[in-house]
């Protein structure tokens, strides 16, 4: 392994005496160590639950509704905590405290309406040698039950849960190491993005370094363009509606969405690149008497698609909601599937109505205004006002699948750049656009770019490593800010994902689309388009190479920074939204 090859091998040489220190306690000490915590920890408004040495390869019994036990691939301590918000409100939450530490503090978060620890991204982030925290964000499970007459567990999954785990999270490290952490990270994706983004702008001091992933940053508005999906084919009553489009005939959509868009870049590999780029046209799917009928739409499903793929405006032609985007793909179960979503029947129930008796046929533009002025628990995180976080030396990296059907961080990207009259936000912003990717997960495209748990770190090296990139540019300076993150395909694959605008480009003399920021990271629009029947047709038209590797992060170096005020002891988390 050649660190140096990235610039950055100067992190090691810098370690300091009392990181070494820590690494160079016996198992035992560690194990001792631990265990004193149960009766020394004292932080307040929390309870201590269980603290437990835990051995590498184990799999430990897990609290809760979610999951019943959680792997642990390195030896750790093991500390499980609630912490009462108010007092109609509590965050259960668990730290993970590696005997391998490299100082660095990471905080984790949620999915959907969740309400569920992440235990694997507990196992990711200790196996990278950060002390990691998680919570349940306030409540249990993946429904919005919870939320009902209780505004406190609203606030708790809006905004406070993280600012818990970040206030509380660092006291156990502290307590635990004997030294406070170095730096601080956090990472999540879908609702895991939006809890980042509204760390950054609410509690700016909480992280250093942020990742957030497919960010539901428009929290409201997204759950409102989620109903109108569903209401284009009928929903609520859909199977007695003439638009509703079975999951077979979705096949045939999404082909024909590839037939007109997949060569746009240049390339015909079933990924589209740019799904903006594409005019998708669902009427070449209209039945006519020479088509195959499991394979046409009739009038009413294609009025329909024609709604799904357009942009969804309200009053005085204000845009909502960015369209389904072409590429996206069908769910099981999800918005396609003839009924309102379970996680938007919750929020509009639960949080906004405190009605459980709501009847989704009369669901409608004035629901999507009350959820807008109510905003529970200032629940919507889109706002470009990112200056508190950027002004303390902040770093913000964020990515988006260009086949999750709720893309909307161009729009955040652009409303940050407006707000703060930054043409570019480079120095501390940084959006990755992923070709091929559905929502935080890894097929088909080459998705796997550490972003999500042990098994997206396909490559443990920071050029292929979203958070280990992140740490870099938080440790390293503008030097080590990423232009591109490669990702790889499950196989094995890589293709550059490069920082918005800029984009990977296919190289059509080269055959492949390549690996330097310089060559092919470009900021066309598009290629011309080419004629399909003379594309290059083929199935894997990634080039491997085998990547430049640092072995995993690196020590952190920074003993020396001023004390973060985001460590006061005075930082009780019971803050209300005001
Ligand atoms: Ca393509």
């Amino acid at each position: 392994m050649d660190s140096s090859t990235l610039g950055l091998g100067f992190l090691s040489k810098l370690l300091t005496s009392s990181l070494l220190l820590f690494s160079s306690w016996s198992p035992g000490e560690h194990h001792t160590a631990c265990l004193a915590l149960k009766s020394s920890l004292n932080v307040e408004n929390t309870t201590i639950i269980d603290v437990s040495y835990v051995r590498a390869g184990s799999k430990v019994a897990t609290l809760g509704t979610c999951a019943k036990r959680a792997d642990v691939s390195v030896p750790l301590c093991r500390v499980q905590f609630f912490t009462n918000t108010t007092t109609t409100s509590v965050v259960h939450g668990e730290a993970w405290l590696p005997d391998e530490w490299y100082g660095r503090f990471l905080g984790l978060g949620n999915g959907g309406l969740g309400g569920c620890i992440d235990y694997g991204g507990l196992d990711y982030g200790s196996s990278l040698h950060f002390a990691t925290v998680g919570s349940n964000n306030g409540h249990d499970g993946m429904g919005g039950a919870a939320f009902l007459g209780h505004p406190e567990v609203i606030n708790d999954f809006a905004f406070r849960a993280i600012h818990v785990e970040a206030v509380v999270g660092k006291q156990i490290v502290e307590a635990y190491y004997g030294r406070p952490h170095s730096k601080s990270y956090y990472m999540g994706c879908s609702t895991g993005g939006r809890q980042g983004t509204q760390a950054a702008l609410k509690f700016p001091a909480d992280f250093d370094g942020i990742v957030a992933g497919a960010p539901a940053t428009d929290f409201n508005r997204l759950v409102h363009w989620t109903n109108m999906l569903t209401q284009y084919i009928g929903a609520p009553a859909s199977h007695s509606s003439p638009a509703l489009i079975p999951q077979e005939l979705w096949n045939a959509v999404e082909a024909e969405v590839i037939r007109q868009c997949d060569g746009i870049d240049g390339v015909l590999d079933g990924i589209i690149t740019e799904p903006d780029a594409c005019d998708f046209r669902p009427e070449a799917l209209l039945c006519h008497p020479e088509a195959a009928l499991d394979t046409c739409l009739t009038r009413a499903q294609v009025e329909a698609l024609r709604k799904i793929y357009s942009p969804l405006y309200g009053p005085g032609n204000q845009l909502l909601y960015p369209r389904f985007d072409p590429g996206a793909i069908y769910i099981p179960g999800d918005v396609f599937s003839g009924d309102i979503p379970e996680r938007s029947k919750d929020w509009l129930q639960y949080a906004v109505l405190n009605d459980t008796g709501f009847d989704f046929r009369e669901y409608g533009l004035e629901h999507a205004v009350l959820m807008d002025e109510i905003n529970p628990g200032g629940v919507a995180a889109f706002d470009g006002d990112l200056s508190a976080f950027r002004d303390r030396g902040g770093k913000f990296i964020t990515y988006h699948g260009r086949k999750d059907p709720a893309s909307n961080s161009k729009r955040m990207y652009d409303l940050v750049s407006r707000t703060l009259r930054m043409p570019s936000l480079d120095t501390f912003y940084r959006l990755f656009l992923v070709p091929g990717m559905v929502h935080c997960t890894f097929t088909p495209g080459a998705s796997r770019f550490g972003q999500y748990q042990r098994g997206s770190n396909a490559v443990n090296a920071s050029s292929h490593n979203i958070l280990l990139a992140l740490v870099d540019w938080v440790e390293g300076g503008e030097a080590a800010a990423p232009d591109t993150i490669v990702g790889t395909a499950e196989d094995g694959a890589t293709r550059v994902h490069c920082r918005y605008p800029q984009r990977s480009v296919w190289d059509a003399a080269e055959g492949r689309f390549g690996f330097t920021f310089e060559d092919l990271c470009g900021r066309f629009a598009h290629p011309k388009p080419p004629h399909f029947g003379t594309v290059r047709q083929t199935s894997s038209p990634f080039k491997t190479r085998q990547a430049e590797t640092l072995g995993g992060l690196e020590p952190s170096v920074d003993d020396s920074r001023a004390p973060d005020s985001s460590r006061s002891k005075t930082s009780v988390p019971q803050i209300h939204n005001s």
